[in-house]
């Protein structure tokens, strides 16, 4: 009889860690997740929502922490999603997203080395295309792919290029199995709502229940390849299932606007023109944008089989019900 395979994921309460959680489930692992805090305000649901998670307690600038995480769980595979991962807040604290989403990938990748699984644990580190920085110069007509130059254009960017290089510089110095997901946005029902999908889609709901009057934005022009996140944690499972680790975009190919997001989303719940029920704020404004980011997820297609099964439209779609239902209506 084979033993059960375990993987330990970090960023447990977040969006993908949440995605991650059910898909290694339903295909038998025994999982673990780091949750960080002597009084994590996610801890609750989080049990309650996957009560097979065994919790481990670390902090990815902890080295101590971390080490202990992976000597307890001694994993297969280890699904590194924990980040300062909002590049506006990454913005007003450049440090510590420098100590998390760059730092701390040295500390996790250290701590596997430290107890002794550089050969055994395969990790998945998560890399963006906030990397590419979005700057026309440096975008190919048909997308992003694993060749683009980088030019990262947040703290947030700056953090995760690090983290890309040191996870590729392990795999290179110490033969370790550690495989980079160039994701480029994902989204759904477990997105938070800080970010502007979720932030529309709920709003939405609440101006069709009467329960808000507006939504407050930053700038509606930037584009961004939207997917959905269910699809794309199929994906970074399959980058650990190959004979060796590589780097891979998962994208969908499409771009769009945040105003054709609200297009649709306000179309969802019948209101034709969105203009009335929109406000913008500089405060919701970057110091420097990413004005167009457009992925080719090809080499994934074709070496990984990799297929998105949810389209644009139908993405916004999911986040609105799916919101309407949070918010008590019973569309
Ligand atoms: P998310 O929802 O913001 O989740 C981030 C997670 O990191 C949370 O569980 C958070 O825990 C945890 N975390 C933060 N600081 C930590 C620390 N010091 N120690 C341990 N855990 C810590 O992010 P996501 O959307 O799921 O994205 C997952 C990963 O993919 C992130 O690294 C993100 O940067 C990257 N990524 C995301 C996208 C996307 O479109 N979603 C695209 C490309 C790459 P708390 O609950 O305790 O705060
Ligand atoms: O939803 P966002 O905050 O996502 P962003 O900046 O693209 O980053 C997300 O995707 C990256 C992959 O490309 C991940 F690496 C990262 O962790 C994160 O998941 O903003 C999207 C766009 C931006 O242009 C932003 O300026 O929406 C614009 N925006 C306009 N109004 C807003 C708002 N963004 C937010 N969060 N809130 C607003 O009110």
């Amino acid at each position: 009889m084979t033993s059960k395979r375990t993987a330990l994921i970090t960023g447990i309460t977040g969006q993908d860690g949440g995605h991650m959680a059910e898909l290694l489930y339903s295909k038998g692992y025994e999982v673990y997740g780091v949750l960080r805090g002597q009084r994590n305000a996610r801890r609750e649901s989080l049990t309650r929502e996957f009560p097979f998670v065994k919790i481990v307690e670390a902090d990815l600038t902890d080295q101590t922490s971390m080490i202990n995480a992976v000597e307890s769980s001694q994993p297969d595979e280890i699904y590194n999603f924990a980040a300062i991962s909002h590049v506006g807040y990454s913005f007003r604290n450049p440090q510590l997203t420098c100590d998390v989403t760059a730092k701390g990938v040295l500390n996790l990748l250290e701590a596997v080395r430290i107890v002794g699984l550089a050969e055994k644990s395969r990790i998945y580190q998560a890399s963006t295309s906030e990397m590419f920085g979005g700057l026309d110069y440096n975008r190919p007509g048909s997308g992003y792919n694993e060749e683009s130059l980088f030019h990262p254009r947040s703290p947030y960017g700056v953090a995760k290029l690090y983290a890309h290089w040191i996870a590729k510089n392990y795999r290179e110095s110490y033969g370790m199995f550690v495989a980079c997901g160039i994701l480029f946005n994902h989204e759904g029902e477990r997105r938070g709502l800080e970010f502007v999908t979720r932030k529309i889609s709920d709003a939405v709901a609440g101006i069709a229940l009467g329960q808000q009057e507006e939504v407050v934005l930053g700038d509606l022009w930037p584009k961004r390849d939207w997917g959905y996140a269910g699809d794309y944690v199929r994906g970074m499972w399959q980058m650990l299932q190959q004979g060796a680790a590589d780097d891979y975009v998962l994208a969908t190919g499409e771009t769009h606007s945040i105003e054709e997001f609200l297009e649709l989303a306000f179309a969802e719940v019948g209101i034709d023109d969105w203009h009335p029920y929109v406000k913008q704020d500089a405060a919701f404004m970057r110091p420097a944008e990413v004005d167009i980011l457009l992925g080719d997820p090809s080499k994934a297609e074709r070496d990984l089989g990799w297929r998105r099964e949810v389209d644009f439209p139908g993405l916004v779609s999911l986040m609105v019900r799916h919101d309407l239902k949070l918010r008590g209506g019973d569309k």
